[in-house]
């Protein structure tokens, strides 16, 4: 198979939800040479987002959705040590979670592996975590920076409930915040009173390592 059949297979399987598929044609790029970040941003993420569009047209339904993204999280069990680089000095301490009633994970997990990637030392606190977990865990680990990621325009207020929470704990101005996730904009970003903000994870890394220059 030639690289470009290997994309295309990662792609076309990843839309269907065909996780061993995947599996075996991320083993098979690896083998062909091709770079984890081409599989990813190449035939992986193109892959969930024409998921999305279909769910949003009514030709996929929730099963559809769960499928596709156990296959992605399939392959980026594979691509995880590949993409963070191991032995780098910390950066800083990056404390993540996905919002209260939102189980999105994928995105999150993949701007991990990328910070991981850049020398950040990350602890994540998982899905659904409710503001008083936010706040317990700043105290307990002391982060220089903390990650709410949002993937439902009905879980954003979480934001900006969770930046009251910190507020309310006296620990606001102890924690560089930042938000992302699908639906998030730099507007509503700056509405909710965060820090930083970021598109993606690539763009996540850049703007951590900005914010604490
Ligand atoms: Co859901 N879902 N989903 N879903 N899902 C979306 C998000 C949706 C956009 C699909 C659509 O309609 N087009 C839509 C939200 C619409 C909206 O609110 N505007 C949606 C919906 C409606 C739902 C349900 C409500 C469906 C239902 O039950 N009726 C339901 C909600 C469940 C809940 O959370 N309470 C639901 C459920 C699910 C599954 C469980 C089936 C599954 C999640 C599996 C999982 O994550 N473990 C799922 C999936 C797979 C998707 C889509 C198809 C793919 C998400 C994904 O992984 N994308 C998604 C459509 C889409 O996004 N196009 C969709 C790939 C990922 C790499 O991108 O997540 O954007 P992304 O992450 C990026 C950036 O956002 C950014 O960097 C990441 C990497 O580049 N980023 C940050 C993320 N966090 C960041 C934090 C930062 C900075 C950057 O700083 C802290």
């Amino acid at each position: 198979m030639t690289e470009q059949e290997i994309l295309q297979g990662l792609y076309d399987r990843t839309l269907v939800g065909d996780a061993p598929a995947v599996l075996d044609l991320t083993d098979q790029g690896l083998a062909a040479g091709l770079a984890p970040e081409t599989m990813l941003f190449e035939a992986l993420i193109p892959a969930l987002e024409e998921v999305g569009a279909r769910f949003e047209r009514g030709d996929f339904f929730v099963p559809e959705m769960l499928i596709a993204g156990r296959a992605m999280a399939g392959a980026m069990e594979v691509l995880r040590p590949l993409l963070a680089q191991t032995g780098a000095a910390s950066l800083g301490r990056f404390l993540m979670g996905t919002v209260k009633g939102d189980v999105h994970d994928i995105g999150k997990n993949l701007v991990n592996i990328m910070l991981e990637g850049a020398g950040f030392e990350v602890i994540d606190l998982g899905v659904q975590v409710a503001p008083e977990r936010f706040v317990a865990a700043i105290r307990e680990h002391r982060p220089d920076i903390v990650g709410f990621s949002a993937f439902l325009t009905t879980t954003m207020p979480m934001f900006k409930a969770n930046i009251n929470a910190l507020e309310k704990a006296g620990l606001r101005d102890q924690v560089i915040v930042m938000v992302g996730g699908a639906p998030v904009t730099q507007e509503y970003a700056d509405a909710v009173g965060a820090d930083g903000y970021a598109a993606d994870a690539s763009t996540a890394v850049r703007r951590a390592k900005e914010l604490l220059a």
